[in-house]
């Protein structure tokens, strides 16, 4: 793969993302932005990320890390939900809003925040990769990652560094600051290697032609598989799903054939329980793929592409480094599909609704 064979935006902005991380790392650690939204939210109990699209997801991948990180109750939202069931929230002073949004000028995201703020009171958090932007006039305060923002239309760097910066303030609560160190880690070592991977999924994608594709993975690796599967969707207008791993069997693995790509993302703690099922579906004769850290043989024996991460850290760590396969996926699958992923079919960089 020549990346100026490409000449891609998206391609490049995903290849960039290790260093785009440690940029991001070591703006949060000279800031001290973290430890001063760390003081001033020490009262709120639960924490609402919301977003929309692929900042959906990161709200998703968000709250489940704030949980283990933090050890708050933590939920994610789609801004529309806040907009249309706010009842349902409860909405009340003791929680904390963070509002998602890349742009920082999505209609819904603007409007949950408003409501949030003006309607109920509650405090709001805002994070984009945009500056001067509506989001942060409407926010208590907001986290700007300018490294992260992309010309692409679909968002690739600024879900993994949103993924990353949320999950470092969750540590600056919890106090698990190794997580830090482990993220500057794995940003270095695989920007060593993240030329080699994209080569890899280049050569899979030429050698294979599918109907459909699944995304699967459990507990905040669900967030991914949801993540990936608008990615293939957005960039190469193929049809995709996303399931818990070991929900597909109950009904939805009624799809399965040599034409349908199963990409699993495994996680440490339900590897085995989610390997039977990466098995099964080989069985079926689905082509398999497998994102881990470290391949065990039942793994290799069922899949037909291990992509072995091998990255030093906590499994929450390979949030942000795991989808990257899946971007590349994508990406690589609409060239092969003769779309430009650059300018996807129908879709606008931002929706602003009247
Ligand atoms: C949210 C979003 C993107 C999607 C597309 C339209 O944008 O839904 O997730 O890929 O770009 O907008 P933002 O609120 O994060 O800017």
């Amino acid at each position: 793969m020549n990346q100026n064979e490409h000449g891609s935006a998206t391609l490049k902005e995903i290849l960039s993302q290790p260093a785009v991380w440690l940029e991001c790392i070591a703006q949060l650690r000279k800031s001290r932005l973290l430890d001063e939204i760390r003081g001033q939210t020490q009262q709120q109990t639960e924490w609402i990320f919301i977003g929309c699209g692929t900042s959906y997801y990161l709200a998703e991948a968000a709250a489940l890390s704030w949980t283990r990180l933090a050890g708050q109750p933590a939920r994610a939202l789609p801004a529309s939900e806040v907009l249309l069931f706010a009842d349902t929230l409860r909405p009340n002073r003791q929680m904390q809003a963070v509002l998602i949004s890349r742009s920082g000028q999505t209609s819904e995201a603007l409007r949950a925040a408003q409501l949030l703020s003006q309607t109920y009171f509650v405090p709001t958090l805002g994070i984009t990769c945009a500056a001067n932007t509506p989001l942060e006039q409407l926010c208590d305060r907001t986290i700007q990652l300018l490294p992260a923002d992309e010309r692409s239309m679909v968002m690739t760097r600024s879900f993994s560094s949103m993924v990353l910066a949320l999950q470092s303030l969750a540590a600056c609560k919890g106090g698990e600051i190794q997580l830090l160190d482990a993220l500057r880690r794995i940003s270095e070592q695989l920007a060593g290697s993240i030329a080699a991977l994209a080569q890899g999924i280049e050569d899979f994608v030429a050698r294979n032609r599918f109907a459909d594709y699944v995304f699967l993975g459990q507990g905040p690796f669900f967030a991914l598989s949801r993540e990936a599967s608008l990615k293939i969707t957005e960039m190469s207008c193929s049809y995709s799903q996303a399931y818990h791993t070991l929900e597909f069997r109950h009904g939805p693995k009624a799809i399965v054939g040599p034409e349908t790509c199963l990409t699993f993302f495994l996680s440490d703690a339900g590897m085995q329980a989610e390997s039977e099922v990466l098995s099964e579906m080989n069985e079926l004769g689905g082509v398999t793929i497998a994102v881990c850290n470290e391949a065990s043989p039942a793994v290799r024996r069922a899949s037909t592409l291990v992509l072995e991460m091998g990255l030093p850290g906590p499994e929450l760590a390979m949030l942000a480094p795991f989808i990257v396969p899946a971007q590349l996926l994508g990406f690589f699958t609409a060239v092969k599909k003769a779309l430009n992923p650059d300018e996807p079919k129908n879709l606008s960089r931002v929706v602003i609704l009247d």
